[in-house]
């Protein structure tokens, strides 16, 4: 067999295995099976959702990523591929294989809770969400620069969303390394509590 022969068929071979290789990666992130798991109804506007999504490729720890619910049936959240978008709340179980809320504490020993700040705190952290919707995904590690918001990623959005210097400051990202903040950073965090998920009534 002529060598030009062989290279071609190589070559051919190589495309197709290549082509193979990236829709493979490419259903593998985008083509997560739909769960039948459904928004609790308690949810209240400034909840802050965690899923489970078997992206394996996503931050280190249980949960994968990180949104702010902000009402009327919609999330805000930061994808790699997208950035920061709107979705559906019930968009966002669906593509969870597990999930969990939880919301500002409402503890009496906390500072929030009083005059009125916890309202107007999550009021804030809502519109500082909806402010940022169409920024561009940070792709790398935002090593000294997680309050610079010109990028942002599914745990900083929230982490910022949360930390409004000078009028407050709450620091949701339990390791405080502001290196990089993770979903499970935020839902160690002493600041926040679960959301109780009672079922649907049917
Ligand atoms: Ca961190």
């Amino acid at each position: 067999m002529p060598v030009a022969r062989i290279l071609k068929l190589g070559g051919m071979v190589i495309s197709s295995l290549l082509i193979l290789w990236v829709g493979w990666v490419v259903g593998w992130i985008y083509l997560h099976p739909e769960s039948d798991l459904a928004p609790p109804p308690n949810l209240e506007p400034g909840d802050i959702l965690f899923q489970e999504n078997g992206d394996k490729w996503g931050p280190w720890g249980y949960w994968n990523h990180v949104g702010l619910y902000v009402g009327d049936g919609v999330v805000i959240d930061c994808w790699t591929s997208q950035g920061v978008v709107k979705r559906t709340l019930r968009g966002f179980y669906t593509d969870s294989q597990s999930a969990a809320a939880k919301r500002l504490a409402t503890g009496e020993d906390k500072w929030w809770n009083k005059d009125g700040k916890r309202e107007k705190i999550i009021s804030d952290a809502i519109r500082y969400a909806q402010d940022q919707v169409g920024k561009p995904y940070q792709l790398w590690p935002p090593i000294g620069k997680n309050r610079d918001d010109s990028e942002l990623n599914c745990g900083k959005l929230i982490l910022l969303a949360y930390c409004h210097e000078p009028t407050w400051y709450i620091n949701l990202d339990s390791n405080s390394d502001w290196l990089w903040t993770t979903p499970d950073d935020i839902y160690t965090s002493p600041y926040l509590e679960e959301v109780p998920c009672f079922e649907g009534v049917s």
